[in-house]
C-alpha cells in the first residue's frame, strides 16, 4: 500500500500547528495561506473595500495629487518593496514539486526514514539554476547548473544541494568569494552578464589551478544542457550514511536522469539565449503541465571507511570524483516531478536550501568546502529573506511539528504559547523535552578529530590534473572537439594575451595536445614541450555519448504551406505522437492551412515566431506546400540551421527538393525513381509513396536518437 504526503502539506502543518497550543484558531494553515482572488472585492491591506484604485485623489481633475490618498500610498509603497535580494549565486532558477520513493529498505546503510520505507512517497521540491547570471539572465548560457532538492521527510527537512557536475572549482570554502568575484561581471562596467568568457574568470583559473578539473567540465557539453530534464545531478561532497547501530559508510550522491543526458550545441545555445531566454524554464514547466513528468534515479556510491586511503585521490577533495568503474553507482530510488508551482515568488524564490539541513542517518565529512557551506547558506538567507524566521515561510516548513525555545524576530508567524522559552524549566513541565529513546533525533558520527590548528591543505589534495585528464580521455571525439572549441571561444574573448597564455600553459599539464589545439585557435603560443596526458585511464561513464533512443518529449517542427499532402503529414506525425514526441505545425501564417484536398489544419507558429533552435528535428511533408516554401527564405534557413546543428532533418517528395534548395550539402538525398528511404547522416528522405510506413518508423527512430556529429566536420564553417 502506498502512502502519499502532499506538499505544501496543509494537513500535517495544520496538525503541527495544532500541537503548538490552544491558539489554533489564530494560526492559519497552509490552505488558508494560499489565496484565490476569484469573485472577491478589492480591499486595502487592512481589509477595507476599495471602489477605485485606478485614479489618484486630486484637487480638481487637473489639480495636484493629495498626500492623504492612503489607497495610492499603500499600493505604491508595497510595490516599491516588492523585490527581495536575489541569490548571490544561482539567482536564475526554476522549481517544481514532486515526490521521492526509495526502491528498497536501506536500513543496512542508513536510519534516514525516507530511505527505509519503499511504500512512502516523500514530498520534494527541486530548484534548478544557473550560477553566474542575474535573476533575469538567459537559461542557456555556458555555466554549471544547480540541482537542489528539499525532501520534506518524517524526520524533518533534508536538503541535497548539488550541481549537474560531479566536482567543484576549488578545494576550500574560504576561496569561494574570490571564485565568484572572478566569475561575475567585471566590477568596473558590470560586463559580461552570465558568462565565464572574460579575463577575470580565466585569470582566476590559471592562478588557482585546482580549478582545472571543473573547468574541463565547464567547457564540456554538460555546461549547456538541453533541458533540466536531461541532466544528471551530483551531491559532489563525500557524505556519511549511518545506520541504527551506528555503522558508518562514506557516500557520494548522484541523480541519474531517466530522460537521458543531452545538451545543446554552443551556437544553438547562444541563439536560444536571444530567441527564448526562458528555454529551460519553459521546457520544465510545459513537460509537467503535459503530464510528461521528469524522473531521476537516486544513485549512491558507497565506500567502507577502511578503504578511505585506497585511492590516488583524497575522498575529502571536492575537485575529485569517484570513477564509477572503481566504485559502482547503486540506484536506490526515484524522484518524480509532477506539479508546477502556484506562485513563483512564494515557492521558487522563497525556498531556502542549506547543506546543514540533515536528517538522522546522513552526516557530514571533513570536506573543507562542505564545512564552509554549512555556515554560508543560513547566513545568506538572513539577508535574502529578511530575518531568522524564514523557516516559517510555507515552502520552507517541514511537514513535522517544530518545537523549540527560539522566539520572536522579524516576520515571526508562530504565536508561541506559554511562559517559558527556555530549557530546563519546571513551569512548563520541562517541555519541549530532548528527544527520547525511540523518538527520531539527529546524532553525529562520533568520529575522532585531532590535529594542529593550521591554514593548510593536505598534500593529498595537490594533484590538480590527473582527473582533468581522465575526464578528457573518457569522452567521444565530438565531445572532445567541443571542449577544444569552447576553450578557443572563451579564451578568445579574453582581452589580455597573458591570461590566454597562462590557461594554455595550464592545459599542457592536463594534455599537451589539448593545449596545442587551444593555443592555435586563440592566438596563444603553443608550449615548447607538449606534455603527455596526465592520466592514461578513462572512465566511460563520464561520456554522454551513448544515450537510449527516446522519442518521448522530443519536439518536431513540421514545415508546411498551402497544398501540403495530408496523408504524408498524418502518417509521419501520427507515428511521432504515438511514440510520445510533440509535433508543431509551422507555416508562413498562423491559422488554417489547406491541404491539397482543401481540408485545413491549424498552424500554431510562423517562420517569424518559431526558429529551428527551439526544436529537436524538422520534417517537410510532400505536396505543393513544400514547393511553395521554396520561395520562403526563413523556411529555408529553418531547415539548414537544423542541419547545421546536427539534428534529424526529414523530407518527402517535394520536401526533398526544398531541402536541396535550402543549402544542405554533403549528404545524399533520395532521387526521383528511388523506391526506398534514403538515410544519410541523419537526413531521411523519400520519393516513393510505397515506403511511407518504413519512412515513418525510421523518422521516429531518428527523432529519438543522437545528434549527427559526423555532419559537423563538413557543415561547420561551410554554412554561415
Ligand atoms: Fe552554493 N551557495 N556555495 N554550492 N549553491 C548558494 O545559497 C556557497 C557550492 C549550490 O536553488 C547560496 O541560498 C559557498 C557547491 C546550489 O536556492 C550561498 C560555497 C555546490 C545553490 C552559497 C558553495 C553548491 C547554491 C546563494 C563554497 C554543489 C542554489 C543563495 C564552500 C555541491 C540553491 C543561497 C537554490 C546557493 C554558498 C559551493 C550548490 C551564497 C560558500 C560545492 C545548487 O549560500
Amino acid at each position: 500500500m502506498e502512502k502519499e504526503t502532499t506538499y505544501p502539506n496543509a494537513k500535517s502543518n495544520a496538525s503541527a500547528n495544532m500541537q503548538r497550543g490552544a491558539a489554533n484558531d489564530k494560526i492559519r494553515d497552509l490552505d488558508a495561506e494560499r489565496v484565490s482572488h476569484n469573485d472577491t472585492k478589492l480591499t486595502t491591506n487592512q481589509g477595507v473595500g476599495i471602489a477605485d484604485d485606478q485614479e489618484i485623489q486630486r484637487a480638481g481633475v487637473r489639480g495636484p495629487a493629495l498626500l492623504q490618498d492612503f489607497i495610492f500610498r499603500e499600493k505604491v509603497t508595497h510595490f516599491d518593496h516588492e523585490r527581495i535580494p536575489e541569490r548571490i549565486v544561482h539567482a536564475r532558477g526554476t522549481g517544481a514539486h514532486g515526490y521521492f520513493q526509495v526502491y528498497r529498505d536501506m536500513s543496512d546503510l542508513t536510519m534516514a526514514a525516507f530511505l527505509r520505507d519503499p511504500n512512502e512517497k516523500t514530498p520534494v521540491f527541486v530548484r534548478f539554476s544557473t550560477v553566474a547570471g542575474f535573476r533575469g539572465s538567459p537559461d542557456t548560457v555556458r555555466d554549471v547548473r544547480g540541482f537542489a532538492v528539499k525532501f520534506y521527510t518524517k524526520d524533518g527537512n533534508y536538503d541535497l544541494v548539488g550541481n549537474n557536475m560531479p566536482v567543484f572549482f576549488i578545494q576550500d570554502a574560504i576561496k569561494f568569494p574570490d571564485l565568484i568575484h572572478a566569475l561575475k561581471p567585471e566590477p568596473n562596467n558590470e560586463i559580461p552578464q552570465a558568462q565565464s568568457a572574460h579575463d577575470t574568470f580565466w585569470d582566476f583559473v590559471s592562478t588557482n589551478q585546482e580549478s582545472a578539473h571543473n573547468v574541463m567540465w565547464l567547457m564540456s557539453d554538460r555546461a549547456i544542457p538541453k533541458s533540466y530534464r536531461t541532466m544528471d545531478g551530483f551531491g559532489i561532497h563525500t557524505f556519511k550514511l549511518i545506520n541504527a547501530s551506528g555503522a558508518v559508510k562514506f557516500v557520494k550522491f548522484h541523480w541519474k536522469s531517466l530522460q537521458g543526458v543531452h545538451s545543446l550545441v554552443w551556437d544553438e545555445a547562444q541563439r536560444i539565449a536571444g530567441k527564448d531566454p526562458d528555454f529551460n524554464r519553459r521546457d520544465l514547466w510545459e513537460a509537467i503541465e503535459n503530464g510528461n513528468y521528469p524522473q531521476w534515479e537516486l544513485g549512491i556510491q558507497v565506500l567502507d571507511p577502511k578503504d578511505e586511503f585506497k585511492f590516488d585521490f583524497d575522498i575529502l577533495d571536492p575537485t575529485k570524483l569517484w570513477p564509477e568503474e572503481l566504485i559502482p553507482v547503486q540506484r536506490i530510488g526515484k524522484l518524480t516531478l509532477n506539479r508546477n508551482v502556484t506562485n513563483f515568488f512564494a515557492e521558487t524564490e522563497q525556498i531556502a536550501f542549506c547543506p546543514a539541513n540533515l536528517v538522522p542517518g546522513i552526516d557530514l565529512t571533513n570536506d573543507p568546502m562542505l564545512q564552509g557551506r554549512l555556515f554560508s547558506y543560513l547566513d545568506t538567507q538572513l539577508s535574502r529573506l529578511g530575518g531568522p524566521n524564514f523557516h516559517e515561510i510555507p515552502i520552507n516548513r517541514p511537514v513535522v511539528p517544530v518545537h523549540n525555545n527560539q522566539r520572536d524576530g522579524m516576520h515571526r508567524m508562530t504565536i508561541d504559547e506559554g511562559v517559558s522559552a527556555y530549557y530546563r524549566n519546571a513551569l512548563q513541565d520541562g517541555q519541549p523535552h530532548p528527544a527520547q529513546r525511540g523518538e527520531s533525533a539527529f546524532a553525529s558520527d562520533p568520529a575522532q578529530v585531532e590535529g594542529r590548528v593550521v591554514r593548510n591543505r593536505a598534500e593529498s589534495f595537490m594533484d590538480f590534473f590527473t582527473q582533468a585528464s581522465l575526464f578528457f580521455n573518457s569522452l567521444s571525439n565530438p565531445e572532445r572537439q567541443h571542449i577544444v572549441d569552447a576553450f578557443r571561444f572563451e579564451l578568445g574573448k579574453c582581452k589580455h594575451m597573458p591570461v590566454r597564455q597562462a590557461v594554455v600553459d595550464m592545459l599542457n599539464h592536463i594534455d599537451g595536445e589539448l593545449s596545442k589545439q587551444v593555443a592555435i585557435g586563440c592566438g596563444a603560443t603553443v608550449p615548447a614541450t607538449l606534455k603527455p596526458a596526465a592520466s592514461k585511464q578513462s572512465s566511460p561513464a563520464l561520456s554522454m555519448a551513448h544515450q537510449p533512443n527516446m522519442p518521448k518529449g522530443r519536439k518536431v517542427a513540421v514545415l508546411i504551406d498551402q497544398g501540403f499532402d495530408r496523408k504524408c503529414l498524418d502518417t509521419v506525425c501520427n507515428a511521432l505522437t504515438q511514440a510520445g514526441a510533440c509535433v508543431e505545425i509551422i507555416a508562413p501564417k498562423q491559422g488554417n492551412v489547406s491541404d491539397a484536398g482543401g481540408k485545413t489544419i491549424m498552424s500554431t507558429q510562423t517562420f517569424e515566431t518559431a526558429t529551428s533552435v527551439l526544436y529537436d528535428a524538422v520534417f517537410v511533408p510532400c505536396g505543393q506546400g513544400a514547393s511553395a516554401l521554396l520561395g520562403n527564405g526563413n523556411a529555408l534557413h529553418f531547415a539548414v540551421e537544423a542541419f547545421k546543428h546536427c539534428k534529424p532533418v526529414v523530407a518527402c517528395g517535394e520536401g526533398v527538393d526544398f531541402l536541396a534548395a535550402s543549402g544542405i550539402r554533403g549528404v545524399s538525398l533520395a532521387k526521383a525513381g528511388d523506391k526506398s528511404v534514403v538515410e544519410d547522416q541523419g537526413v531521411l528522405t523519400l520519393r516513393d509513396w510505397g515506403a511511407i510506413q518504413d519512412f515513418a518508423a525510421k523518422t521516429v527512430a531518428l527523432v529519438g536518437g543522437e545528434r549527427h556529429w559526423e555532419r559537423a566536420q563538413t557543415v561547420f564553417g561551410i554554412i554561415a
